[in-house]
């Protein structure tokens, strides 16, 4: 099982490694059986302005109309096989199987600024306007060349970003990027996952619809250029962007929210949106046809081919986690700091709950027991259950007499608690 991070947590040779991926995928070429010669990485930022507007032959439609994989339930599992399919490829172009990509944390400012955002990574953030990106593997001079097969007219694929005021994104990857003030914080992110129901949790997370939510469509804005357009995979971050969108989706599936029955309750949703809708264009035999430029360049779809919504919903089927036991002791370690109830000491946690009640080995964790309980009961690992451990639960909200812990706070932020939960449902990795 593979376990996407943040940059943060991995090491500059993990780091380099993902770059050096990037830039080999977006290097490789391919020559179809059309006579066109068209770039591995360019071919993915094809399906993604294939299913966006108009899986219809001839584009008469508005914006919104039929697109697949946007407003609309589908988003979040159109997006978590788009991830999964480019991050195969990074993986077989760098021959390294274990090859993750990472997620941007909105809420941890300074990893955003201090490693995501700089010339060793994905290129320095800058003010002022519209700018080409910095760090010379992106830049201009052939490198990172957009190809204007793919994503012309920009007239009609720009559209993320109302304040945009480019009419054609040329060759160049360029942004606009807001400013560190204009970035989410944190507690708005941890109010993501109290929403109950699939299609609020949606909405909001694709459009921040409730409760002014600076998620999705605000972030592709704040890099802006083109991430603020439909061609916005060019941009590497648009890879972590919607890793950490996918990760929120995991999170809230971990506190209760998994299977077919937190899926959307929309009546008849459009196409490739329902539970049992095939996904545009892995939509087997049907194949419903996008715009002509984009049929030119897209790579061959076997008929076999055919992705539900349903088949995505449960990431340890598909054989991934954001969340390892290194995470899981941190987030533990971290906690104990702040949790001084003992007169201004850390808590004598052995004495209170017995000396079962270690986490310092995965093992330690898994057989912990506190006032005779188990933790994390073995039943409930690696299926689905982890909301239920006492461990969660008492996190959560407390164990049948007992409050929730720590008594007296402070307690755990909600995506901390999620993060253990969906540690157990992807059956403890690492
Ligand atoms: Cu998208």
């Amino acid at each position: 099982m593979i376990v996407r991070k943040s940059p943060r947590d991995m090491t500059a040779t993990q780091r380099n490694a993902f770059i050096k991926a990037v830039v080999d995928l977006k290097n490789e070429m391919n020559s179809l059986s059309n006579g066109t010669v068209i770039g591995s990485y360019d071919q993915h930022v094809a399906v993604h302005i294939g299913v966006t507007g108009r899986i219809r032959q001839g584009t008469p439609v508005n914006f919104g109309d039929l697109d697949g994989g946007h407003g609309g339930p589908g988003f979040l599992p159109w997006h978590r096989e788009f991830l999964l399919r480019f991050e195969k490829d990074l993986q077989r172009v760098s021959g390294n199987s274990d090859l993750a990509v990472p997620y941007w944390d909105w809420g941890d400012h300074d990893t955003t600024f201090n490693i995501i955002f700089q010339d060793n990574f994905l290129g320095k953030h800058q003010t002022g306007g519209q700018h080409n990106v910095t760090a010379a593997r992106f830049a201009t001079g052939g490198k990172w060349k957009l190809d204007r097969r793919v994503h012309v007219p920009m007239i009609i694929d720009l559209v993320i970003d109302p304040m945009a005021t480019i009419s054609d994104m040329g060759e160049t990857l360029f942004r606009e990027f807001r400013s560190r003030a204009a970035m989410p914080t944190r507690a708005k992110i941890e109010e993501l996952l109290t929403i109950g129901l699939y299609d609020d949790f949606e909405r909001t997370i694709e459009h921040g619809t409730v409760g002014n939510q600076r998620t999705h469509d605000y972030m592709h804005g704040w890099v802006g250029g083109t991430m603020g357009t439909h061609a916005s995979p060019y941009d590497p971050i648009f890879l972590l962007n919607h890793a950490f969108i996918d990760r929120m989706w995991a999170l809230w599936q971990a506190l209760g929210h998994n299977g077919s029955s937190h899926y959307t309750s929309v009546a008849s949703p459009p196409y490739g949106h329902g539970l049992r809708n095939p996904m545009w264009p892995w939509d087997g035999t049907a194949r419903v046809k996008t715009v002509d430029r984009i049929e030119q360049v897209l790579p061959v779809f076997d008929p076999q081919d055919r992705r539900e919504p349903r088949d995505v919903l449960d990431c340890k089927g598909l054989n991934y986690s954001y969340v390892d036991y290194a995470r899981v002791k941190d987030i533990l370690d971290n906690a104990i700091g702040q949790w001084k109830t003992d007169r201004g000491r850390a808590p004598r946690l052995a004495m209170r709950h017995g000396s079962m009640f270690k986490w310092n080995t995965k093992q330690n964790l898994l057989n912990a027991t506190a006032l005779g309980r188990r933790l994390i009961d073995p039943a409930m690992v690696g299926n689905g259950r982890g909301y239920e451990t006492n461990l969660i639960v008492a996190l959560l909200r407390g164990v049948q007499n007992f409050n929730r812990m720590p008594s007296g706070g402070p307690f755990l932020p909600i995506s901390e608690i999620a993060e253990i939960a969906h540690w157990i449902d992807m059956g403890t990795p690492g």
